[in-house]
Formats: structure tokens, sequence, C-alpha cells
């Protein structure tokens, strides 16, 4: 706990050097708040899944720098699956057979923080999943039948690629992707003078068109965007921005009392590309949303280098969280309509601004009007009623200083960064379980040495308090996730490939040589290699093609090289490929990794490579 203090104590003095105000004449201790919590009107579910029984939900975490995705089943927590996205992974063959390189373009390594499902009419439609990667700036797409990626867009003029959110209505034909550094823009140098100057440099709101896996346009703006989301009618994407400054230093990005959340007009966003409103900047059309440059973007200012923003599941607020501001800023999109016609002003949608604690990050709901909001200084999920945070701020300061929209206090171990509940980023939210993913787990597990694991904790919010029930060590490092009804995944998913989806899908066994390039078509069916033997000569290119024509579910055959460091793996009726030099001479065995069969290690065959 002295650690937590520690947290608390740092971040105040960053902010009263920062000259920043911390909420005060609303602010209550966390020990109060706490103090609030009866012990009564807690969940009741049961989240034990016993053996032989199935989840509720599926969830997809990001992997972080790990660069992938995973598939978590709730409330058991148990670990289902990791879908290898930008990273390599042996044990799937990505980033090694000729399919995966060919998406990953040889860039092995990724930073994933935000996966979203595909959307109709506001909630999940089962098809897709989408995810950021921040590292190498690029989105790629998963085929939710077969849980693998099967597109990945490149997105230029952009770095930290963060903040993503497919569009929720009337269905997913646009992804927005922010990005959180400001660079120059293009960004190679060419113009001395916006290279060396940070006040030339741009954040861009970038739109993907989902079904081509292609870029639209870029929204340029001077801000820097941070976190994503999208409304529920079809209208507006929006951003937070925490670097309305333009700051390349700490302290820059904090001098401003507020930043902004910034909202984009869909509808003259499509104007303005009708019309040609846009340069081409490295081959992609890039519209003007500066500030006093554009009708397109709206800023509602926002306390202070705010994070999160999230959308009320009825669609009517966007709740965005102050970080270092202890507040929430609650936004109502009805009023954005007429600050977009210009009858109101940009701060005038801002219809409540409720005390939460030190270092609000991100918000989740749970569908009966009430909003979660995790607390990174204090160590805290705090429920809070939109409804009554709204009626205190028009009722005025006396009210609110009572700070009535509280419902109840959590704390958590240690320093949340994500909070998702069950649905809740679809009209669907049905405020069953929630996630409280926490980056610090320091004593909650069994110490493994000093690289400590992370924590996610889930909550059971079923009743009127929240109720912790399970700890669940998480590897580096989930950012977010979301938690997808069963019903709506579990149709979806394939048991096994279509055969001649794979334009290479073998059915007959053979050794084609053209000049020094060897092809091998091959299939597998456990527990023999449709080949016993393949005789190549040092230096040939080698192609090996291996279809798996077993039908049998879960039984996977594995491929194997010796020392030719060649390894992956093939599911029923799915084919991969491989292709490499044969280097070194001498007999090589290629084996199956994946047991498949009693006679799994006799499933092996040689590759003879002659000097
Ligand atoms: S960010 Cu990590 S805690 Cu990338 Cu969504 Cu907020
Ligand atoms: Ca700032």
């Amino acid at each position: 706990m002295s650690d937590k203090r520690f947290n608390r104590r740092n971040f105040l003095k960053i902010m009263g050097a920062a000259g920043v105000a911390t909420g005060a004449g609303v602010m209550m201790p966390k020990e109060v708040l706490l103090a609030r919590a009866e012990k009564s009107g807690k969940g009741r579910q049961r989240y034990e899944v016993k053996p032989g029984e199935l989840d509720d939900y599926y969830g997809f975490w990001s992997g972080g720098h790990s660069g992938e995705i995973r598939i978590i089943g709730v409330p058991s927590m148990r670990e289902i699956k990791r879908i290898p996205v930008f990273n390599w992974d042996v044990g799937t063959g990505w980033g090694i057979t000729n399919e995966s390189k060919k998406l990953l373009r040889g860039r092995n390594f990724g930073d994933t923080h935000h996966v979203h499902g595909s959307y109709k009419n506001g909630t999940y439609d089962g098809k897709w999943l989408f995810v950021n990667d921040k590292l190498n700036n690029r989105v790629a797409r998963i085929r939710i039948d077969y849980m693998e990626v099967d597109a990945i867009v490149d997105v230029p003029n952009i770095q930290g690629a963060h903040g993503l959110f497919p569009q929720r209505y009337p269905k997913t034909e646009w992804v927005v992707l922010n990005s959180e550094f400001q660079t120059p823009v293009p960004n190679d140098a060419s113009n001395k003078k916006a290279f060396l100057n940070p006040q030339e440099y741009y954040g861009m709101h970038t739109i993907i068109d989902a079904e081509r896996m292609s870029i639209v346009c870029q929204v340029m703006v001077d801000e820097n965007c941070d976190l994503a989301a999208t409304d529920y009618k079809g209208k507006y994407s929006m951003c937070t921005s925490y670097n309305i400054e333009k700051g390349v230093t700490i302290s820059e990005m904090l001098a401003s009392d507020y930043d902004y959340l910034i909202i984009f007009h869909w509808g003259r966003i499509r104007d303005a590309l009708r019309k040609g409103k846009y340069k081409r900047v490295n081959g992609v059309k890039v519209i003007d949303g500066r500030k006093g440059h554009s009708d397109i973007t709206l800023r509602i200012p926002v306390p202070k280098n705010p994070h999160g923003v999230n959308i009320s599941p009825d669609g009517r607020y966007a709740v965005c969280c102050g970080k270092v501001s202890p507040t929430v800023t609650v936004v109502d999109l009805e009023k954005v309509d007429l600050a977009f016609e210009g009858k109101i002003k940009p701060e005038d949608c801002i219809v409540a601004q409720p005390y939460i604690g030190l270092g609000p990050l991100h918000t989740t709901f749970d569908g009966r009007g009430n909003a979660i909001t995790s607390v990174f200084i204090d160590s805290t999920n705090v429920k809070w009623n939109i409804a009554k945070a709204i009626e205190a701020e028009k009722k005025g300061p006396e009210e609110k200083k009572k700070n009535p929209h509280i419902v109840d206090v959590l704390d958590i171990h240690y320093q949340v960064g994500h909070i998702m509940a069950t649905m809740a980023e679809t009209k669907e939210a049905d405020g069953k379980w929630l996630i409280s993913l926490n980056k610090v787990s320091k004593d909650r597990f069994l110490n493994a040495g000093p690289f400590k694991v992370e924590n996610d904790q889930l909550v059971d919010i079923s009743g009127e308090k929240l109720r912790l029930v399970h700890d669940s060590p998480a590897y580096i490092e989930p950012h977010d996730c979301i938690m997808v009804r069963r019903d709506i995944i579990e149709p979806k998913v394939k048991h096994r490939h279509e055969m001649f989806e794979h334009p290479l899908a073998v059915t007959k066994n053979s050794v084609e040589r053209k000049g020094n390039k060897v092809i091998i078509r091959m299939t597998a069916n456990a527990p023999v290699f449709g080949l016993q033997e393949v005789r190549v000569k040092k230096g040939d290119k080698v192609t090996l093609i291996v279809t798996n024509h077993d039908e049998i579910i879960d039984l996977t055959n594995g491929v194997a090289i010796s020392n030719y460091n060649i390894n992956f793996v093939i599911a029923p009726f799915q084919t991969k490929s491989v292709t490499f030099t044969a280097d070194k001479p001498g007999v090589f065995w290629i084996y199956c990794t994946n047991f498949c069969h009693a006679l799994h290690l006799e499933m092996r065959m040689r590759l003879i490579v002659e000097a």
C-alpha cells in the first residue's frame, strides 16, 4: 500500500508543478468514498466454470507489445487461444510461412492496444475483429470464422497508431484510427523547416475501408489523436487529444489547463472527398481538419490531458476521462448536432463534469444507466450514475460537492488502465461482468522474478455494489479487451478450413523441378506425410506446400525441418507453404510437431540435400 501512496504523492507533485487545480471543492479522499461501500446489494453470479462447462462470453484481449490477440473465456478467465497478429508464433507458424510473410512484410513485431469487433445496428455481427499496431502503424483484420488474420493495412503519414474504433451503425464500413504522436506531413525530412519545428507536426484521424482494408482518407489536425470512438448513428467519430500544446516534453504537454475532445463530422468528410477538397500525401487523400481551416471538426475543451472516450450504450453521451484532472467530462451528442450547426458553443455540449478520483483513464457501462471508470492513481473502479451526475451539475456546486453520482468504489490491485464490462461497447450492454485490466500485480501472485505480470481482475457487476471475484495473471501487456456474448460468436466459428480457399491446396503429392527451383506438394494425414523422401541439390530454392487432409476436428499436424529453422502447424483442411534455400547438404528429418496419433513419432520423412 505504501507504493500506492508514493504514486499518489508523485502524481500530486507533477500536477502541482504544472499548476493544475485538482478539482478542489468536489474532491474527496478515496477513503471517504470507500467508506460508503456497504456490504449489501452485491452481485451474486456464479463465476466458477466446472469441468466440461463452457464460458458465457468470448473475451478478446489485446496483447500489447507481444503483438497478439488472446481469446479468454469469461467468467472462467481461462486463456483459450492466442491469435498471432504482428508477432512471431512458432506454434502456428505465423511469421514463418509464405502466407504469414505476405501479410507481415518483414515486420514481425507489433504493439496491439485496441481490439474491437465489426458491428451491425449497434451490436457485434461476429464477422471480424480489428486491432491497431502502435509500433509499425498498421491495422490488422481477423476473420472470426477461422480466428486468423486475413488482412493488414499499412498506414502512412502517422506514428503512434493508437485509438481504433469501427463504425457502429448501420454497419462497419469504416474503421477509424488515431495517431498519438504528431509528426511532420510528409515525414521525410524534405521540408527542412517543418522537420525541426514541432509546431509544424500534425496528428491524423485515419479512416479505413473495413471491407477492402484500404485507406479512405486522413483528416489532419494540429492536435495529437489519442483514444477513439464512433457514435451509434453513423454520424460522428472522435478522438481525445492530450497534446494540443504540440509539446515535445512532458511539461510542454501539460502546459494548457484543458485539451480537446475532437469530433469528426462524417457527412462533411464525405462532402470534402466528393468535392476533391484534399491533397495527396504518400498516395493518401489528406483533408485539412485544423481549427480555423475546416468545418469538419469540432473541439470540445476537456480538462486535462484526457485519455479514454467511451459512448454510453444508449448512444447519448460521450464520456471523457480527465487523467490529470480527477473528473470525467460528459458530452451530450445531441447537443453536438447543434454545435456543428453553430447554434451553440462547443463547450455547451458538456452536461456534467463529476469528480471521480485521481487519474481516471477509461469508462465502461452496465446498460442500466451507470458508468464504471478506471482510476489509475487511486487504484479503484468507481461506479457512478450518469443521470445523477447531470442532475447535480444542473443543481449547482453545493449539490455537486456531495458527489451524489457515486454508487460504489472498489479497491483493485493495482493501477488500473482499461476497464471493460460485458457487451459494454454495444447497445446490448448487459451489466454482468467487468474486467479491470490492472497494470501492476505486485504481491498478488507467486514471486516469479523482478519482471511482474499484469493482473486482470474479474468483477461481478450484476448487483448494485461491485464484487471482486477473481485475480488472473496476464502476460505482457493487455491494454484493452471486449467481451462478446457466446451466441454471437460461437455459431460463426468453423472447425475446419475450406480446403480450396487456398489456391495452392494439395490433392496429389508431387515434386516438380524448374532449374534450381523445386516445388514439393504434399499431403499430411496422420500418421503419414504424402511423401517419404525428397531429394534436392545444395543451393536449390525449395518451396514446400502441405495440406492437412485429416477431417477429424482438432487433428492438427506440424511440419518441422531439422536444422532448417522451419516450424509450423496446419489445421484440418488447411494449407501452408514455406520457401527456403537448401544451403546445408545432408539428411534432414521432416517431422510432425503436433501430437496427432499413437504413431505420431513415426510421422516423419527425409529431406536429402545432395552436395
Ligand atoms: S491505452 Cu493503454 S491504458 Cu493504448 Cu487504450 Cu489506456
Ligand atoms: Ca495537454
